[in-house]
């Protein structure tokens, strides 16, 4: 656990937090200090779904539970510890659900405004990925302009969230295998407020008590996520704001500017972050900075937000979940601009110690004492413009407390699934064949997607960067999403020289051949789905088992705090991947569940997951899963005898 000395690996993110102390601003850091995490929550034995209770029902510590406490270890209603953590658990993936299900509905609203010509600052900027996905869910192409297949897409998705019946359409994309499991199992999700709803509704006091069937809901729930909400958003904002290809970029506090007005982007929807992209470059903009005495505008991002507009525009990143205060710690920020997701309260208070405006846009997200100037996205360029210039008009009132760290790192972002398939395949050829064949010739051993957010319970960044530089010394190719992504590149293991410098030879040697990191930037946390995209194509391409579940692949969240951070869990694992996580558990309070989830969940789903705080342990967990699908695969002998002569070399130069 994070302990006062060892708040963060990042110097950045310590040189801030001891210059918070000294200007009495109280940040995330030192509220940790005060108000320590209730063990029984921690656990999910804590359930207030009426006002007969709260009821706490703890697990004895330090000893077995004799039978006669197990039977007394109930609620009120006489609810169990299992199907209390239970419900606690499914109620957090229906919560994760929601939010990125909101988030694909309101990029939904805001394609199909696209398509129909009423949000004219926007546009179809990615025409091939739009006729691939019109083809994909039987959208007729013809010779209609692509406004009017944009139009039928967006309407047939919207309908996604509100089915009551049948299956979402993009369950069709998953293996042919894991599709009939889902279906046998009953988990094939409807609609995917429907599955959010009946999570909510099932958990009610007194409705579903049974632990397994709570669980198969909350699957369900799950997948709706990461094959329909998620799934739906990241497939329209590259259709609307342009597929993610490798782009160059910096990260970390020190991305801020002395001399320049600072304009700080933070949240997850993109819409109002690319439309700022666009206007913080208009001569216009520029020169009314200057009048106020700027010598520019610079525009950053923070959490989600920040992957988006860094793999699409290069804007560069100021940092991860755990940084939003003390980028307005530098005093260099004349506006922060929020939307929805991961914004703490706290930084109305922090912001309240220097100039800094925070600034809410989103009706759905409000927050008391920042200014509200909402974004409308059929006048998107006037109210960007709006914000920029509340943000410029501030920058005369910055005082003399600056410090800007001198940290930041370069990074290669933008590997979004087409990349990777045009890197490894070449444009003609596009496909995984040759990550498939290292896979089985062993140079790559696995692949691990290390994913999810920073949590103040541990170390900042560590934890990821750990397991991370275990998994590629061990050559596991990585892919991230989210701030455990930027951790890594603050780290700098997301350049293709740390390829060389970090890991094993037979990873190194593929990215040297190929020019890529070890390590590859997929986006923001609802990106997570490209994940699943990118493990279907490596099934379909051949040679590594028939369903994801085969795959020498794992998962984690080692920092995770978010309860998407639980759903996305759960939908890899339903999805057929061994996924562990790090800092707590949230159903130790019941061994049964724990056990269900941990244990039986693979016999169900070929997928389950573990709980591990130490990183190296964890990655340790990983590689030995990975390990274990290469036997089954029959290819661990393979990896035995990798040996680099100069005809493995060339062959690999010539990828
Ligand atoms: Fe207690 Fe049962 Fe009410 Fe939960 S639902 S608070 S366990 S009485
Ligand atoms: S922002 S959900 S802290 S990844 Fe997506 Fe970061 Fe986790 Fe929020």
């Amino acid at each position: 656990m994070a302990d006062k000395e060892n708040k963060s690996i990042d110097q950045a993110t310590v040189e801030m937090i001891n210059k918070a102390a000294q200007d009495g601003a109280r940040v995330v850091f030192e509220r940790a200090e005060t108000i320590k995490p209730c063990p029984i929550g921690a656990e999910g034995s804590c359930c207030s779904l009426c006002a007969m209770g709260p009821c706490r029902v703890p697990l004895p510590k330090g000893r077995e539970e004799t039978p006669e406490e197990k039977k007394k270890r109930t609620g009120v209603c006489g609810a169990t510890a299992e199907t209390i953590a239970a419900r606690n658990f499914v109620r957090k993936i229906a919560a994760g659900a929601a939010a990125h299900g909101d988030h694909g509905r309101r990029v939904t609203e805001a394609f199909l405004l696209t398509a129909k010509g009423e949000a004219p600052d926007f546009e179809i900027k990615d025409e091939q990925k739009l006729l691939q996905l019109a083809l994909d869910i039987g959208i007729d192409i013809g010779d209609r302009s692509n406004n009017e297949i944009a139009i039928d897409i967006g309407e047939a998705l919207i309908k996604e969230f509100g089915k009551q019946e049948g299956e979402l359409l993009f369950l069709k994309r998953a293996p042919l295998k894991r599709q009939e499991l889902w279906r046998k199992l009953g988990v094939a999700p409807r609609g995917i407020d429907r599955e959010v709803v009946e999570t909510m509704h099932r958990t009610h006091m007194g409705v579903d008590q049974d632990y397994h069937n709570l669980l198969l809901q909350g699957t369900r729930a799950a997948l709706a996520d990461g094959w329909g909400g998620s799934m739906i958003a990241t497939e329209l904002q590259d259709v609307m704001f342009g597929n993610p290809a490798p782009v160059y970029s910096q990260i970390n506090l020190g991305v801020l500017k002395e001399d320049e007005v600072n304009l700080i982007i933070h949240g997850h929807e993109p819409h109002l972050a690319e439309i700022l992209a666009v206007v913080a470059q208009d001569p216009e903009m520029i020169e009314y900075a200057k009048s106020k005495g700027a010598k520019g505008i610079n525009l950053a991002g923070m959490c989600c937000t920040a992957n988006e507009i860094l793999m699409r525009h290069g804007v560069p990143i100021a940092g991860n979940f755990l940084q939003q205060e003390l980028a307005i710690v530098t005093g260099a920020v004349e506006a922060m601009v929020v939307d929805v997701q991961c914004i703490m309260q706290g930084l109305v208070d922090v912001a309240s110690c220097f100039h800094t405006k925070i600034i809410t846009t989103d009706p759905r997200a409000k927050i008391e004492g920042a200014t509200h100037m909402e974004f409308d996205e059929r006048k998107a360029a006037e109210s960007a413009k709006n914000i920029l210039r509340t943000a410029i008009d501030n920058f005369p009132n910055r005082g003399k407390n600056v410090r800007i760290p001198n940290n930041k790192t370069d990074l290669i972002a933008g590997f979004s699934h087409e990349t990777i398939n045009y890197l490894l395949g070449g444009m003609f050829r596009a496909s995984y064949r040759p990550l498939n064949d290292n896979i089985i010739n062993g140079r790559i051993r696995g692949v691990a997607g290390v994913v999810g957010c920073n949590n103040v319970r541990v170390t900042h960044d560590d934890v990821h960067v750990t397991m991370v530089k275990e998994l590629i010394k061990n050559d596991v190719l990585v892919l991230q999403t989210g701030c455990a992504a930027m951790a890594c590149a603050k780290a700098g293991l997301m350049t293709p020289e740390a390829a060389v410098k970090y890991a094993g030879e037979g990873l190194a040697s593929v990215c040297e051949a190929v020019g890529i990191p070890p390590v590859l930037h997929l986006g923001a946390c609802i990106d997570n789905s490209r994940i699943l995209i990118a493990a279907t194509a490596m099934v379909k391409d051949g040679g590594l088992g028939d369903d994801i579940s085969d795959l020498p692949a794992a998962g984690a969240a080692p920092e995770w705090m978010s309860e998407k951070a639980i759903t996305i869990g759960q939908y890899f694992v339903g999805s057929g991947v061994f996924t562990v996580f790090g800092v707590t558990w949230p159903t130790l309070g019941s061994k049964e569940v724990t056990e269900y989830l941990f244990k039986d969940f693979e016999k169900m789903y070929g997928g389950m997951w573990a709980f591990e705080p130490d990183p190296i342990k964890a990655a340790g967990l990983m590689i030995e899963h990975i390990d274990k699908k290469r036997k089954a695969l029959g290819i661990d002998k393979a990896r035995e005898r990798v040996l680099y002569d100069m005809a493995m070399r060339r062959e690999l130069e010539s990828v």
